[in-house]
C-alpha cells in the first residue's frame, strides 16, 4: 500500500485569490482523499471496478452536486469550489473525479436546470447523498462528436412514452440507479428523460477491457421497448443545446481535475528526482531534469490562472462554451505531456503501480477524448474566432 505524500504546489500564490471557504473545502477534499481513497485506488484500477464504497464519503465532501442549492440538498457552493473539489479529486485518479462530475453536472444540473420541482424533489436529494447515483447517456455506437446524429428515439402512448435505442462508453452505468437519456421524439427533437433502473426493456451491460480509467465503470444503456412515464421528462429545455449546456458544467470541472492528476505527476517527479542518485549526484541537480520540472510548473501555473479566470466568470455567468472548450482542451493536453515527462523522469520505476504516474497517463487518455475529443475542442475555438464552422 502506498503512502500519499503529495503536496500542493502553489508557485504564483493563487491561495491568496480563495476564500477561507473555498481553501477549506479543498482542503477537506484532499484530506478525505488521502485518507480514503489513495490507499485503494491501484488496486481498485487494476481489478478493473469502481469502489462503491467511498459513494456516502463522495456525499460527505459535498462532490455531488456542490453547487446544487441547499432546498435540493446540494450544497449550494459557487463555480470556483465545485473546480478545487474535482481538482482534488482527480489529483488522486480521473476515474473518481468522471463518478463525481457525471453525478454532479451531467445528473444532477439538467435535473435542477430541465426538470420539473417535482422532479428536483424526487431526484436531487438522494443524488446529492450518493444514496442514488446517475449517469449520462448522450453518446452512441454510430454517434460520438456528432450527438445531433443520434438514432435512439420515443414514440407517445398514453401517459408514457416507449424509449428504443442504445447508447455507448457511459460512465457509471453499471451501477447507477438513475440515467438522463437524451432521445429523439416523433418530431425528431432531442429531449431528456429520467429511466430508472427496473423499468421493463432496460438493461446497462459492463464493457470491459479498458486499459484506461479502470477505476471507473463504464458501460452500455440498451433500450428495448423501455416505458418511461411522461412525468420523467424534462420538459423545461430541449433540442441539442440541452445535453450541450451539461456539457459546459461537465467539461469546466475536467478543466480543473486535469489540474489535479498534472501536480500529482509534478509531485512525483520532483520528490524521485531529489532522492534517485546517478553518476554521484541526485537527478534534479542535472540540467535537462530541471529543465521538465521547470516546464511542468510552468505549465500548471499557466492553467490554474486561466482555470481561475474561468471560474469567476462562470460564477457571474459569462463564461462561454468556447472559453470553457479552450481551457479543457489546454489543460488536458498539458496534463497528459506532463505525466508522459514525469513517467520518463522516473526511468524504469516510472512503469510501475508503487507510482500513480503511468494510471494518470492512461486515464487521461480518456480525458482528452470524452466530454468532446482534443480536435473538437480546438474546432469549437476555430468556429468561434473565425465565425466559420469547420465541423462539416
Ligand atoms: P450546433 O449546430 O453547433 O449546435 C446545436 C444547437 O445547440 C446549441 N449549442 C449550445 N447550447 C447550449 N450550450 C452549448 N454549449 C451549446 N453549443 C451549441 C446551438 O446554438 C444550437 O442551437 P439551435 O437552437 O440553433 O439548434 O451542433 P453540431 O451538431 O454542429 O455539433 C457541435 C459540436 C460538435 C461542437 C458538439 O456536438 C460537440 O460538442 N460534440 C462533442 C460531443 C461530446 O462532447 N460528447 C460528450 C458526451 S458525455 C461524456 O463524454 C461524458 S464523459 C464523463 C466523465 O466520465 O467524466
Ligand atoms: P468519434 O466521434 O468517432 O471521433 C473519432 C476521431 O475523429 C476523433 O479523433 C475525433 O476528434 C475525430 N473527428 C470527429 N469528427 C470530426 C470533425 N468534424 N473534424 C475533425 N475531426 C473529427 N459519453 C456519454 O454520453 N456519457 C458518458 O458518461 C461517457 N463516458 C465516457 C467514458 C469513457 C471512459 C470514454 C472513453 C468515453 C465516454 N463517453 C461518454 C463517450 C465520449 O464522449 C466519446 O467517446 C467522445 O465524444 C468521442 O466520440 P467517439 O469515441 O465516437 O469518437
Amino acid at each position: 500500500m502506498r503512502t500519499d505524500l503529495f503536496q500542493g504546489h502553489d508557485y504564483f500564490n493563487m491561495d491568496d485569490l480563495l476564500t477561507e471557504e473555498q481553501k477549506l473545502i479543498r482542503d477537506a477534499a484532499r484530506a478525505w482523499v488521502k485518507q480514503e481513497v489513495s490507499p485503494i485506488i491501484e488496486e481498485a484500477a487494476e481489478k478493473q471496478v469502481f469502489p462503491q464504497h467511498l459513494l456516502p464519503g463522495l456525499g460527505e465532501i459535498g462532490a455531488f452536486g456542490p453547487y446544487i442549492p441547499v432546498e435540493y440538498g446540494g450544497a449550494g457552493l459557487d463555480q470556483i469550489s465545485y473546480g478545487l473539489i474535482m481538482q482534488e479529486l482527480e489529483r488522486c485518479d480521473s476515474g473518481l473525479r468522471s463518478t463525481a462530475s457525471v453525478q454532479s453536472s451531467l445528473v444532477m444540473y439538467p435535473i435542477w436546470k430541465y426538470g420539473s420541482e417535482a422532479q428536483k424533489m424526487k431526484y436531487l436529494p438522494k443524488l446529492a447523498t450518493g444514496e442514488w447515483i446517475g449517469c449520462f447517456g448522450l453518446t452512441e455506437p454510430d454517434h460520438g462528436s456528432n450527438p445531433g446524429g443520434m438514432i435512439t428515439s420515443y414514440v407517445e402512448d398514453g401517459d408514457d412514452v416507449i424509449l428504443n435505442g442504445a447508447k455507448m462508453w457511459i460512465s457509471n452505468a453499471p451501477f447507477a440507479q438513475i440515467a438522463v437519456v437524451w432521445a429523439k421524439n416523433e418530431e425528431g427533437r432531442i429531449h431528456g428523460l429520467i429511466v430508472e433502473r427496473g423499468m421493463e426493456g432496460f438493461t446497462t451491460p459492463t464493457m470491459k477491457g479498458k486499459w484506461s480509467l479502470r477505476a471507473s465503470d463504464t458501460g452500455e444503456l440498451i433500450f428495448d421497448n423501455v416505458r418511461v412515464p411522461k412525468s420523467n421528462i424534462l420538459t423545461e429545455k430541449s433540442g441539442l443545446g440541452a445535453p450541450l449546456g451539461c456539457l459546459d458544467s461537465a467539461r469546466f470541472g475536467i478543466a480543473w481535475g486535469a489540474i489535479g492528476a498534472a501536480l500529482d505527476c509534478y509531485d512525483t517527479a520532483l520528490r524521485y528526482s531529489k532522492e534517485r542518485i546517478q553518476f554521484g549526484k541526485p537527478i534534479a541537480a542535472f540540467q535537462l531534469q530541471q529543465k521538465k520540472l521547470a516546464e511542468m510548473i510552468t505549465e500548471i501555473t499557466k492553467a490554474q490562472l486561466l482555470t481561475f479566470r474561468l471560474g469567476q466568470l462562470r460564477n457571474e455567468g459569462r463564461a462561454t462554451t468556447a472559453q470553457i472548450s479552450m481551457a479543457k482542451r489546454n489543460n488536458v493536453d498539458m496534463a497528459i505531456t506532463i505525466a508522459r515527462e514525469a513517467r520518463q523522469m522516473l526511468g524504469a520505476m516510472g512503469i510501475m503501480n508503487e507510482y500513480p504516474i503511468m494510471r494518470h497517463m492512461m486515464n487521461l487518455e480518456s480525458v482528452i477524448t470524452y466530454e468532446g475529443t482534443h480536435d473538437i475542442h480546438l474546432l469549437i475555438t476555430g468556429m468561434d474566432i473565425t465565425g466559420e464552422n469547420a465541423f462539416k
